[in-house]
């Protein structure tokens, strides 16, 4: 559906690195619509509730301390499956086996240092976008649309 929705954060490492722009220009330049974003440092309950799934993994703590350890940018990009698309255009979870020329292939090495979220399918990031945006995102329409899609 071209009106599909994903969450992406771009974590506290991405940011520190200088990575956010070259992130961004990534899923623009495919012909994906950037319809929310804010650069925001979590509490540590809330980091806990965005990944509450994992919470029985070993690297459950670590991560939460990740993530809480600097500010994060967090975006919700739309466009036709948006969701695998992005996940794609980040790479596999350990930037060990993660493609050259995705986002985790090209910037980092360590699976807890693997600068970038994306949701993993429709339902959790329709979860992951009213958690982060409980206001709601931006209703607006790219003039570019016609150029990216047919219909
Ligand atoms: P994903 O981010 O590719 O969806 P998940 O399995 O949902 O991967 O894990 C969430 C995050 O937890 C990963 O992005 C990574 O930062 C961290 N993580 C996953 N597996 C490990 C691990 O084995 N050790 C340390 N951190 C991990
Ligand atoms: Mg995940």
């Amino acid at each position: 559906m071209a009106n599909e929705l994903t969450f992406i954060m771009i974590k506290p490492d991405g940011v520190q690195r200088g990575l956010v722009g070259d992130i961004i220009s990534r899923f623009e330049k495919k012909g994906f619509f950037l319809k929310a974003m804010k650069m925001v440092q979590v509490e540590r309950s809330f980091a806990e509730k965005h990944y509450s799934d994992l919470s029985t993994k070993p690297f459950f703590g670590a991560l939460v301390e990740y993530i809480i350890s600097g500010p994060v940018v967090a975006m919700v990009w739309q466009g036709k499956g948006v969701v695998a698309t992005g996940r794609k255009i980040i790479g596999a979870t350990n930037p060990a086996q993660s493609e050259p020329g995705t986002i985790r292939g090209d910037f980092c090495i360590e699976v807890s240092r693997n600068v970038i979220h994306g949701s993993d399918a429709v339902g959790s990031a329709q979860k992951e976008i009213a958690l982060w945006f409980p206001d709601g995102i931006v209703d607006w329409h790219s003039s570019a649309h016609p150029w990216i899609y047919e219909n």
